[in-house]
């Protein structure tokens, strides 16, 4: 009972794409800043050749819901996201929950557009970052065991700290090793003063599934949806449309 889940693990990488092959003394057309999504698995295999940057297809039966982790790895710059990344998916044909499943990042609605989980930094003016702040990434201190409940963690320069509440991912770089868990206590408690040294300790609500090492990446930016297929809608165009003048003739 109920539908098949498919889950996919998605990242929007910033990676060279090659367009067409050598033509004699032509050589390979390639985009130095390519902007495209991949699968978890095929991260690494795409960064490596650029040939392998190919755009992704979701496949799905109708009756299936498609589970689908967003993240990104697309960090600020000066000419394309203006010192403002922001990525999402906006699949078209669809009816929308616009707060759950659209991708908006506009109005009232929940935000469902991710800021890069890998930016540590932030170009700074005058005393004050520009654009958008550093985004809630931290980096673990120690690595942990499966069923661990707490994480030592230094939050990303000049970052908000987490929140008690938040749902936060561990590993989140980690192809089929990441944990998402709720934030139960943090201390020091960040509502009395952030802490000098960017550093908390953090008990989760229930222990984690996998062993993570020192250094992997802590976050909150990815977002979940969920696509149920009540109907055959044939071949479906989706896109990224938090940022689309520029990440759409990149690949985006
Ligand atoms: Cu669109």
């Amino acid at each position: 009972p109920g539908a098949g889940r498919k889950q996919y693990n998605l990242h929007f990488i910033n990676t060279p794409i090659q367009l067409s092959d050598a033509i004699g003394k032509e050589p390979p057309l390639i985009d130095k800043y390519g902007l495209i999504y991949v699968i978890d698995e095929d991260m690494a295999a795409v960064k490596a050749d650029p040939k392998k940057a190919i755009p992704l297809v979701i496949r799905a039966n109708v009756y299936d819901c498609v589970d689908v982790l967003l993240t990104s790895e697309w960090n600020d710059d000066d000419f394309t996201n203006f010192q403002m990344s922001k990525i999402n998916i906006h699949p078209h044909f669809f009816q929308f929950d616009n707060q759950a499943s659209d991708g908006v990042i506009t109005g009232m609605s929940y935000d469902q557009s991710m800021r890069s989980y890998v930016q540590f930094d932030k170009k700074m003016k005058d005393g004050h970052h520009v654009g958008l702040p550093v985004p809630m990434n931290a980096k673990l201190l120690k690595a942990t065991k499966p069923g661990d409940t707490t994480v030592e963690i230094e939050m990303a320069h000049h970052s908000t700290p987490f929140h008690v509440g938040a749902d936060i991912i561990v590993g989140i770089e980690v192809p089929n090793g990441k944990d998402a868990r709720w934030i139960k206590s943090i201390t020091p408690d960040p509502n009395k003063g952030f802490a000098k040294d960017h550093k908390y300790k953090i008990t989760f609500t229930e222990g984690m599934t996998h062993a993570h090492k020192a250094g992997q990446i802590v976050s909150t930016e990815y977002v979940r949806y969920r696509w149920w297929v009540d109907v055959d809608v044939g071949l479906v165009f989706w896109h990224d449309h938090a940022f689309g003048a520029t990440t759409w003739p990149h690949g985006g």
